[in-house]
């Protein structure tokens, strides 16, 4: 059978949650992150409302370079405990209205962010209507807006909502596929990142109609088995199956310092911190973790990871304690640079 796939995500998640909590600030840019500290600030935007975007600020941008672009956005900070339970809400009007209709496959890819298939509908008209009443629901209970893309499988409903955004619904229906991704850029394909992107354009390649004139075997040959897969994903083919159970892959934390340091004490002391904060998650959902990673970025920006694969599982705060401090110690002792950021993350089973 012919599979139908839906993809829907929230429009600038937290950015509306705060615009819905605080009309006060209704039509004006806001930006939801780090503290921007009168432009000194030292931390990232999450994300940025739709009228902030305007502006040039977009999610991952240093506070400080969002501040210069618009220093009269509205700045407010990160509250992740709401925000999931906004989530949680969406997606029961979602499992809700995806089980009305006899349908089972759910996948949650992040917080604002789901797959459905709703092959079962079995036509694209049914699949519309069924996506206009769920953006209805999700609007009428939550005030809350999204965009969701449909099509033959994840990479064409996922590039299809990317396309709508924001609050717009696109279907793309398999005999329209190759039209349309045809002049979209390559970087939209997944797999395609700035270093693949560059190397593509050197050889004059930028949209996807110009990348399906290579052949499989040159691709192959260019970016290994990634390369494969870009042949097929260029062709809109995409064998992805909606994964139903929700899995947590990992648990991580990180701090960025007031000011770069290389004093240990200080280092240690809010490493020491993050990991009884990774430690209380694994205990709250009674994890094992069997791999264990310390991210360090340096004053320059650059950024190494180090990790240990332990022989077995373990749930002990001692032995997370010890590896960690392990990695974090050949950080220390290997670089005289000063730290920006540290982080730890644990591989959880
Ligand atoms: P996205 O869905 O990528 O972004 P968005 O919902 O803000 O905007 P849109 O989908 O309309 O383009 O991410 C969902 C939330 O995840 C976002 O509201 C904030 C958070 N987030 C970060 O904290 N840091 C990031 O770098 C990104 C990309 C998202
Ligand atoms: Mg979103």
């Amino acid at each position: 059978m012919k599979r139908i796939i839906l993809h829907l995500d929230m429009d600038a998640f937290f950015a509306q949650i705060e615009e819905r909590e605080n009309p006060q600030f209704r039509g004006k840019p806001i930006v939801v992150g780090a503290e921007p500290k009168g432009g000194r600030g030292r931390g990232v935007v999450s994300t940025a409302n739709y009228k902030a975007r305007k502006y040039g600020i977009h999610s991952a941008l240093p506070i400080s370079k969002a501040f210069k672009l618009c220093p009269n956005a509205i700045f407010l900070p990160v509250n992740i405990s709401y925000y999931q339970k906004v989530s949680e809400k969406i997606r029961e009007i979602i499992s809700q209205a995806l089980k009305r209709k006899g349908g089972k496959k759910m996948e949650i890819v992040s917080l604002d962010e789901v797959y459905l298939d709703i092959s079962f509908l079995k036509s694209y008209k049914e699949a519309k209507n069924f996506a206009q009443e769920l953006k209805k629901k999700i609007l009428k209970r939550e005030k809350l807006t999204c965009t969701i893309g449909i099509g033959p499988n994840k990479l064409v409903a996922k590039i299809a909502c990317q396309k709508a955004k924001p609050n717009g619904l696109l279907v793309i229906t398999p005999k329209k596929v190759k039209s349309f991704l045809g002049p979209l850029d390559i970087e939209i394909i997944p797999g395609i990142g700035p270093k693949t992107a560059e190397k593509l354009r050197k050889i004059g390649i930028n949209k996807i109609s110009n990348l399906r004139k290579l052949k499989k075997s040159q691709l192959k040959e260019m970016f290994g088995k990634v390369g494969e897969i870009i042949f097929e994903r260029v062709r809109g083919i995409d064998e992805r199956e909606i994964k139903t159970e929700k899995v947590i892959k990992s648990i991580g934390k990180q701090y960025t310092f007031q000011k770069d340091t290389k004093n240990p004490k200080v280092i240690f002391l809010v490493f020491e911190k993050m990991l009884r904060e990774v430690y209380k998650e694994l205990k709250v959902e009674n994890f094992y973790f069997k791999t264990i990673t310390v991210i360090c970025r340096f004053s320059n920006f650059e950024t190494h990871t180090k990790s240990k694969t332990l022989k077995e599982k373990s749930k002990d705060l001692k032995v997370l304690e010890k590896e960690a401090k392990k990695l974090l110690l050949r950080f220390l002792v290997e670089n005289s640079r000063k730290i920006r950021l540290i982080g730890l993350r644990v591989k959880i089973c």
